[in-house]
């Protein structure tokens, strides 16, 4: 399997995290939207919506929209928090009043302290 992602995309982190909560393994791609790398021939051969993530299976089948791939990997439990992380996590970085939420950041902290989140951020990513 391989992902097509880009460290700091939202809706490539809540793929990370679906596949890491499965324990799916997968080879990482990183695409550098801040030099366009969604834009060049080759990865618009593999997704010509210029855009990440993309899930590609073994057998080759494609999957180029992360709330789908969500639903194909995901447990439905889960996916609210898969969701809302990356999103919390852009606020945060943003300098968003988030602590304003104690519900949200209470869920922020539970998830984030959890390893399938954990190696899902975007520091983590090999293209950080
Ligand atoms: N509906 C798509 C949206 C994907 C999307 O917006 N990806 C952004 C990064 S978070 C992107 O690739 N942007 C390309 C660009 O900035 O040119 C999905 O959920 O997978």
């Amino acid at each position: 399997m391989k992902l097509y992602s880009c460290f700091n995309s939202s809706t490539s982190y809540r793929v990370r995290i679906a596949l890491a909560l499965k324990g799916i393994e997968y080879q990482y791609h990183g695409v550098n939207l801040r030099i366009g790398e969604q834009s060049d021939t080759d990865y618009i051969a593999i997704n010509p919506s210029k855009g990440v993530p993309v899930l590609i299976d073994a057998d080759g089948s494609k999957i180029t929209q992360s709330l789908a791939i969500l639903y194909c990997v995901g447990d439905e439990s889960t996916l609210a928090d898969v969701d809302l992380i990356p999103q919390i996590a852009n606020a945060l970085r943003m300098g968003c009043d988030v602590p304003h939420y104690p519900h949200a950041m209470a869920m922020y902290q539970h998830c984030t302290a959890l390893p399938a989140f954990q190696v899902a951020t975007p520091q983590q990513q090999a293209d950080c």
